[in-house]
C-alpha cells in the first residue's frame, strides 16, 4: 500500500439541495481527524454510528451518521471515513471545513479513484468506468459502464495481451541469445494465423465502438415528399420537432433527435427527398440525405398511403445502390405505408408488394392520427436494433476513445510485425513490434502507465470521486 502524505476530504454527493449528502475522507490520519471532530468518540469499522459532529473549536456542525472503513478494506485501500450529513452545499461545506481544520486537505479531482488505482484496488479501465457510470445519459450507456466497472474491458484486453505475449515467447525461442542452446524454428504459420485472429478481434471491438459512439442506431427516414416522414419522426419522439405541412418538400435539411425505446437508443434522422432539384437549398439537403443513407444503421422507407407512388424504390436503387443492398443483406431495411386512418386509399403498388415479398419484408401500415400500427412498428424497430447488436454479442464494447487509440496502436504494431515476417526480417524485428503491441494493450488497464498519463486521466474526474 502506498503511504500518501496527505489525508484528503471532499463532498462526494451532488451539491444541490438534498435530504442527505456525503463527505468522505481518506488517508493515514482519517481516524485521528474524525475522532477530533467527534470529541474522541470511538468507532467500530464498517458500522454506522449516529454522532454529533463538531469543529475543532467545539462548535456543533451537524447531527450525522459516520462510518469508518478500516484499511485495506476501503475503496482507496486506506483508512477512510464517510460522513452522512444533512444535504445542501452550505451544510456539507461546513462539514468539509471542519475536517480540514482538523487536519484534512481538500481532495483534487479524481484523487480518491487515483489512490484506489495506485493501491491496486481497480485498474485504469475500471476507474474510468466509474466516471462513465456517473455521466451516463441513458440506460444503455449506464449498463455498458457498469459492465466495464466489473472488469469486462480489463478481461478482454488482458486476454488479447496474453495472446501477444505467447506469440512473443515463441518468436524469442528462435532468437540466438546464447549461441549454445538449440534454436526453435520460426513458427511462421502460427504467427500469421494468431496475428490475424488478434487483428479481427480488435477490428470487431472497434466496429462495436463506432456503433456505440454514434449515439444509438442511426435510423434514417426516407420517402417521397409528403410521405409522412416528419409526422412519424415527431410522433415517435412525442413532440413536434420537425415542421409538418401538406406542402411537398417541407423538410429541406436533415434533422436528428434521440429516441430511447425499450432500453435501446436510436438517433432518428428525418430527411429531405433524394430526387434532384433546381433549388440550391434543396439540392444541399438532398446531398445530406444521401450521406445519411450511406451511413444508416437502419433505413426506414416510407410510402405515402394517399398515393401509389413507388418512385422512392427506383431512386434508392439508382442513387444509393450499395446502401440499399447493404441494408437488405443485413436486414436493416424497414418498409412503412402511412396514413392508414384515411378511407379510400389507393391500392398499394405491385412494385412495392413485389419488393417486400422478394426481400421477405413486412410493410408496416401506420397512422400518426389514430396511432394504428405504431406499436408494431416500434417493436420491429427494436428487433432490428437487437439483430444488429447480436453481431457484437461476444465482443466487449469499448466506449473510451483513449482505449480505442491504444487498440489502434496495438493493431498497427501487430501489422508491422506481420509485415516483417512476410519480408523475412530478423526475429528481433518481429518481436520488437509485438513488444510494442503488448505495451499498448497494457496502457489500457494502466500497467506501466507513466505518472504523467495517470495524472492526466484522473484530472478529468470530478472532485470527491
Ligand atoms: N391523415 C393522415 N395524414 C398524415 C399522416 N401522416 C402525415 N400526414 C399528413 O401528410 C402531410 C405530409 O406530412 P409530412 O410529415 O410533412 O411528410 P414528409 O414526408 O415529412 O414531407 P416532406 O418533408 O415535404 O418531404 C401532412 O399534411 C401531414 O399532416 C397520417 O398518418 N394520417
Ligand atoms: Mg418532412
Amino acid at each position: 500500500m502506498i503511504q500518501f502524505e496527505k489525508t484528503i476530504a471532499a463532498i462526494s454527493s451532488g451539491q444541490t439541495p438534498a435530504a442527505i449528502g456525503i463527505v468522505r475522507m481518506t488517508g493515514n490520519h482519517a481516524l485521528t481527524i474524525i475522532s477530533k471532530c467527534l470529541h474522541n468518540s470511538s468507532l467500530r469499522p464498517r458500522t454506522m454510528h449516529a454522532r454529533t459532529l463538531f469543529d475543532v473549536h467545539g462548535n456543533k456542525i451537524d447531527d450525522v451518521l459516520v462510518c469508518w472503513f478500516k484499511a485495506p478494506n476501503s475503496f482507496t485501500g486506506e483508512d477512510s471515513v464517510e460522513i452522512y450529513a444533512h444535504g445542501g452545499l452550505v451544510n456539507l461545506s461546513r462539514v468539509l471545513n471542519a475536517l480540514c481544520e482538523a487536519g484534512a486537505e481538500p481532495a483534487e479531482p479524481g484523487e480518491f479513484s487515483k489512490r484506489a488505482f495506485l493501491n491496486g484496488k481497480l485498474d485504469l479501465a475500471q476507474a474510468e468506468a466509474i466516471m462513465d457510470v456517473i455521466h451516463a445519459q441513458n440506460e444503455m450507456q449506464c449498463s455498458e459502464a457498469q459492465r466495464q466497472l466489473s472488469g469486462s474491458v480489463s478481461k478482454s484486453v488482458s486476454e488479447l495481451r496474453a495472446c501477444v505475449l505467447s506469440l512473443l515467447c515463441a518468436i524469442e525461442a528462435t532468437i540466438d541469445f546464447s549461441a549454445e542452446e538449440e534454436l526453435a524454428p520460426m513458427p511462421v504459420d502460427r504467427i500469421r494465423n494468431e496475428s490475424q485472429i488478434l487483428l479481427d478481434q480488435i477490428d470487431r471491438m472497434k466496429r462495436a465502438h463506432e456503433q456505440y459512439r454514434a449515439g444509438g442506431f442511426r435510423t434514417v427516414f426516407v420517402g417521397q415528399p409528403n410521405a409522412g416522414k416528419s409526422s412519424l419522426f415527431n410522433t415517435l419522439l412525442g413532440h413536434e420537432r420537425a415542421i409538418v405541412t401538406q406542402i411537398a418538400g417541407t423538410t429541406t435539411d436533415t434533422i436528428e433527435s434521440t429516441l430511447n425505446l425499450q432500453q435501446q437508443t436510436f438517433c432518428l434522422i428525418d430527411t429531405a427527398g433524394i430526387t434532384d432539384s433546381d433549388n440550391p437549398i434543396e439540392s444541399l439537403g438532398i446531398e445530406r440525405t444521401r450521406d445519411q443513407i450511406m451511413t444508416a444503421d437502419i433505413l426506414v422507407v416510407l410510402f405515402d398511403g394517399c398515393s401509389n407512388d413507388d418512385n422512392i424504390l427506383t431512386e434508392l436503387n439508382e442513387r444509393c445502390t450499395d446502401a440499399l443492398n447493404n441494408a437488405l443483406q443485413n436486414k436493416k431495411l424497414m418498409l412503412v405505408r402511412t396514413k392508414a386512418d384515411l378511407k379510400d386509399r389507393p391500392k398499394i403498388s405491385n412494385k412495392i408488394n413485389d419488393f417486400a415479398a422478394q426481400n421477405d419484408l413486412t410493410i408496416y401500415d401506420i397512422s400518426v392520427i389514430n396511432r394504428q400500427g405504431l406499436a408494431e412498428f416500434e417493436n420491429a424497430l427494436v428487433r432490428t436494433a437487437q439483430n444488429i447488436t447480436s453481431h457484437f454479442e461476444n465482443v466487449t464494447l469499448i466506449t473510451s476513445q483513449r482505449h480505442i487509440s491504444h487498440l489502434n496502436n496495438a493493431a498497427a504494431a501487430i501489422r508491422r510485425s506481420l509485415d516483417s515476417l512476410n519480408h523475412n526480417m530478423p526475429a528481433e524485428c518481429i518481436a520488437a513490434d509485438l513488444h510494442d503491441a503488448a505495451q499498448q494493450l497494457s496502457l489500457i488497464t494502466g500497467e506501466f502507465a507513466s505518472e504523467d498519463i495517470i495524472n492526466e486521466i484522473f484530472s478529468h474526474f470530478c472532485i470527491g470521486k
